[in-house]
């Protein structure tokens, strides 16, 4: 059997054009389920579901009070389901019913472990009249999710996987509303189809895909990126955040010599800020499974082997320069490979020491 899991939130008007569509995709020859999550609309939807179910149509209502979020709500509905092949698709209409026998097929005969309506191959599309800020948003996202995965549209909301790969999912923990990327990257889908699909926007309601979507979505990639890449997408952040310290350092140092400093204390305070600069998102980014523990031992010992770390930067840079006889006199590229150094040495100590936890925890 197929389980359709449609996430609802104000959805009411799309749940009668929506069944009655999927219907006439699907009756009489594949047997299925439509299981709808809703959170708490409270606008009409359970009338309409009750409706349906009063006519023989096998459709079930979850509705959650405690939580809200698509994702989530994509997960619940495959944990609840009952059918052997599980299937996503929004209520708006904007995925055709209409491939779905296709996508079955292609789940037999391509031996898929997973199959994605894409917008994005041959033959597939979106319906004209998307303005520029919808299309950059749509291609920025795509990009963004390119090393987790080579689906075309690893962003699509319409796909379909058989019940015993979902079941093999490991540490699942989705967020925002991209489901699909959390199935890629945390569930065995070896081989995945893609069948074009004709995306079309909705008529009825409003789109929930707000500010607030978006930044869930880029916290999502990251910790998609932590798990897939472990200590390469930490030490990524670690660097960009290391790198904004700099600026921090040298804009306050700049400032306190203005306001009448001395060089030494202002440059001493300048690197005492920007050290606090860069603490903060490493707590609550880079190493973010700390980001409950006591802040004071954390922070003193974060600022304790970012000064080691400068020690070793400088002690780098000062040999190097001194004494090697390829970079002897090439003051900046002695620089250069001291940061290099002082930088993984302060990765290293802040992953294994300041932020320690974070290795236990996992
Ligand atoms: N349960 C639940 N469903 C949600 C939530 N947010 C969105 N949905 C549903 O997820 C599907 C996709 O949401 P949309 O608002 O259509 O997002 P979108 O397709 O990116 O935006 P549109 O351009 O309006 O189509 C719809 O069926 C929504 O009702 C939520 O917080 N909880
Ligand atoms: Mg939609």
């Amino acid at each position: 059997m197929l389980s359709i899991v449609v996430p609802t939130f104000r959805e009411a008007e799309n749940i009668l054009p929506l069944v009655q569509r999927i219907r006439a995709a699907l009756e009489p020859a594949i047997p299925y389920e439509i299981v709808f999550v809703d959170d708490n609309s409270r606008d009409g939807t359970d009338e309409r579901v009750r409706e349906l179910q009063q006519q023989g149509v096998p459709v079930r209502l979850i509705v959650r009070t405690d939580e809200r979020g698509l994702s989530s709500a994509v997960l619940r509905g495959f944990c609840e389901a009952r059918g052997d092949v599980l299937l996503c698709m929004d209520a708006d209409m904007s995925h055709p019913a209409e491939a779905i026998p296709e996508m079955l097929r292609a789940l037999e005969t391509q031996q898929a472990d997973l199959v994605v309506g894409s917008r994005y191959v041959a033959g597939g599309g979106v319906e004209k009249g998307w303005g520029l800020y919808r299309w950059l948003n749509s291609l920025v996202a795509l990009w963004l999710a390119r090393p987790l995965t080579s689906v075309r549209d690893g962003g699509a909301g319409f796909y379909l996987l058989p019940r015993r790969i979902f079941e093999q999912r490991k540490d699942f923990n989705p967020i925002g509303y991209k489901m699909l990327l959390e199935v890629l990257v945390k569930c065995p889908c070896r081989k995945v189809a893609e069948i074009p699909i004709q995306f079309a926007d909705r008529k009825f309601g409003e789109s929930k895909l707000n500010f607030r979507e978006q930044l869930l979505y880029l916290l999502h990639l990251k910790r998609l990126y932590d798990y897939k890449f472990g200590r390469v997408s930490r030490f990524v952040q670690f660097c960009a955040i290391g790198a904004s310290g700099v600026v921090v350092n040298l804009l306050v140092f700049a400032g306190l010599e203005k306001m009448g400093l001395s060089q030494k204390l202002a440059y001493a305070l300048a690197i005492w800020i920007a050290m606090t600069w860069n603490y903060v998102p490493n707590r609550f980014l880079t190493f973010d499974l700390t980001a409950q523990h006591p802040i004071l031992p954390q922070y003193l010992r974060f600022v304790l082997t970012c000064l080691v770390g400068a020690v070793v930067n400088w002690s780098v840079t000062v040999s190097l320069a001194r004494e090697s006889s390829w970079l002897g006199g090439h003051v900046y590229w002695a620089a250069l490979v001291g940061i290099v150094c002082g930088t993984i040495f302060n990765f290293l100590i802040s992953h294994a020491w300041a932020f320690r936890a974070v290795t236990k925890a996992k």
